[in-house]
């Protein structure tokens, strides 16, 4: 059991940062049993909906002319005008080459072309195999919508044979937008009405359990606007508290809250479209007051509320903090976050997530966080260390393996 002293510290908390196995608890892929889903490859990297919102910063194209073109033309101009027109510095530019790089691919070559041969000359199973080894991912939580056809059929025609790829069962139709959605509920069988009465109740929670259970799903997720409260008199506060609350605290999962993102600020940029804005935490703290057997995986996405997020998780212990969500995935924001977390929660918090939508997003999110983790990781020990704390190499993998997949298992209460 070795001792750590300040001359192997770095080094012990870069190795086990490197090799930990990352339970990547949200994620928007698709296993490869799902069709044209399952989203891979150079053209779908660079036609990344941040991409767009960035290449649209130097373009001056229409937007639909853009939209119009095949994706093989869009990513070559993303490519054109991000990588060869002006050099790639933002986060989720500098993920493509990162990706290119730990791929093995000269990116030197700056040839799309060779890119593309490179990658499409790989068997896809041997490809996936080989993302997930590079990522250091041994699973990832998906995005389930059965409110999507598309998706619905393959649940229902072929299932999902990957145990990779866990499912979760995401309730933004339902929840943001019910007297739009709820005919949908009605095709599926489910015999709703626009208004909420006690039929229509148990048939949403009969709907909710059906789902849980045909996908098995680990947890419930949401996205939230800026303005989301509860309770208050609207279907999405009704809906959560009458049916989604009940249920997950029946089947005994948590309800995972995305909150602050505003939809479509420029509908022109479909999903590129969507921006932030500040929540107010009072709602997470009726909710994990109101409810204390039900557990809350929260994340939020306006950088205003992470220091009011992680003291309301101080006095919670159903609230579980995690990611640095789509915004505040940039390298600064990630180190100041997740130094404040550890500073506040200790090591009981879900430090990040993916949201990777193309199999790739694995490697250039994780590779990038763990180089971001591993330096405030040996602050923190550095200052154990200062007090004359003795750690050992078996605690800081115990702490790091924790923080990238025990946290969240314990948390859902499953083994992994
Ligand atoms: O799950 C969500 O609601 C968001 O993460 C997505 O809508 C978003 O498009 C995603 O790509 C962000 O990283
Ligand atoms: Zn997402």
């Amino acid at each position: 059991m070795a001792v750590i002293n300040q001359d192997n510290l770095t080094m012990v908390i870069t190795k086990e940062v490197e090799r930990v196995q990352v339970t990547d608890i949200h994620t928007h892929l698709y296993p490869p049993g799902f069709g044209d889903m399952f989203l891979y490859g150079i053209d779908e990297l660079l036609t990344y909906h941040y991409l767009i919102a960035e290449f649209f910063r130097y373009a001056t194209m229409d937007y639909e002319k853009f939209f119009s073109l095949s994706k093989m033309q869009q990513a070559e101009l993303i490519y054109q005008t991000l990588f060869i027109k002006h050099s790639p510095v933002s986060e989720a530019q500098r993920g493509v080459l990162t990706v290119l790089k730990e791929l093995g691919l000269d990116v030197n070559k700056r040839d799309l072309r060779v890119f593309r041969e490179q990658i499409s000359i790989i068997p896809v199973m041997e490809y996936v195999n080989r993302i997930f080894a590079l990522a250091g991912v041994k699973e990832v939580i998906m995005t389930n919508d059965p409110f999507d056809s598309t998706e619905r059929q393959w649940w229902e025609k072929v299932g999902n044979k990957d145990p990779r790829f866990k499912a979760a069962l995401r309730l933004d139709p339902l929840l943001n937008d019910y007297e739009k959605n709820y005919k949908e509920l009605i095709k599926l069988g489910y015999r709703v009405d626009r208004c909420l009465d006690e039929n229509t109740i148990s048939e949403i929670k009969r709907y909710l359990k059906d789902w849980v259970k045909k996908i098995n799903a680990v947890y419930m997720a949401v996205s939230l606007p800026p303005d989301f409260t509860v309770p208050e008199d609207s279907y999405c506060s009704r809906i959560l508290e009458l049916c989604v609350l009940p249920i997950c605290k029946e089947v005994k999962i948590p309800l995972a809250l995305m909150i602050g993102v505003k939809r479509s600020v420029n509908p022109y940029l479909g999903l590129a479209a969507d921006s932030l804005g500040k929540a107010d935490i009072r709602s997470i703290e009726y909710l994990c007051r109101t409810y204390p057997e039900n557990k809350f995986l929260v994340t939020m996405l306006s950088k205003e509320n992470q220091h009011e997020l992680v003291v309301t998780a101080r006095k919670f212990r159903n609230l579980m903090v995690f990611g640095c969500w789509w915004f505040l995935n940039n390298p600064d924001m990630v180190k100041e976050i997740t130094s404040m977390r550890l500073d506040t929660l200790g090591l009981s918090f879900i430090p990040q997530h993916s949201d990777a939508r193309v199999l790739e997003h694995l490697i250039y999110k994780w590779v990038h966080f763990r180089k971001i983790i591993a330096g405030v990781l040996t602050k923190k020990y550095q200052l154990l260390l200062e007090n004359g704390w003795r750690v050992t190499e078996e605690e800081i993998k115990r702490d790091i393996e924790d923080l990238f997949s025990n946290n969240f298992w314990n948390f859902v209460g499953r083994n992994s």
